[in-house]
């Protein structure tokens, strides 16, 4: 298999998450986002939209983090990283995408703005990037309760929010 990804990209880190879960080995290959190489017409015709990851497995080539770990739980079932019954497929598949769109992105914004010096931070959207993310944190306190992961076992759900959650620890710890 081979790995299209930008090393700090968190929908790359998803995948990769899963496909050490899964012990499966891969060739990675950097598509160096700042020179827009995820827009060159040979990564267009891997995915249209231009972004990474795109997972090549012999023929098949995927794109988007969800759709390449849905195939990888589909193709590589071992471990299982969705439960088996439909109701904690789709809590799992729920709480991945809210991890995508509701976690992801607004962290993104942050660091955007925490990366620049200080006198040219946008204080608005670092303020509203901050409640989203707390608003985020609490939806996943509130789900998690007394469990240790999202849905019963370890899964794409925790697989989603853990690179994330990673760097909100670092920031913190060293701030
Ligand atoms: N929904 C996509 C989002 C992928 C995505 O946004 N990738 C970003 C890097 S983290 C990207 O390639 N951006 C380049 C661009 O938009 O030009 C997924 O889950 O794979």
């Amino acid at each position: 298999m081979k790995l299209y990804d930008y090393p700090q990209c968190p929908f790359g880190q998803k995948v990769r998450i899963v496909l050490a879960e899964k012990e499966l080995s891969y060739e990675l290959a950097n598509v160096d986002l700042r020179r827009g190489e995820q827009k060159r017409p040979e990564f267009l015709k891997m995915n249209p939209f231009g972004k990474v990851p795109v997972l090549i497995d012999e023929e098949v080539v995927i794109y988007d983090s969800t759709v390449i770990n849905e195939y990888l739980e589909d193709e590589y079932p071992h471990p299982r990283l969705l439960p088996e019954d439909s109701q904690g497929r789709a809590r799992a598949r729920s709480l991945e995408d809210y991890a995508d769109l509701a976690f992801i992105l607004p962290v993104g914004v942050l660091m955007n703005e925490v990366r620049k010096p200080e006198a040219e931070r946008d204080a608005e959207r670092m303020r509203k990037g901050r409640e989203e993310i707390e608003r985020a944190l609490g939806h996943l306190n509130a789900q998690l309760g007394e469990q240790q992961f999202l849905a019963g076992e370890f899964s794409v759900a925790d697989a989603a929010f853990a690179p994330r959650m990673m760097v909100l620890r670092a920031k913190a710890a060293s701030s």
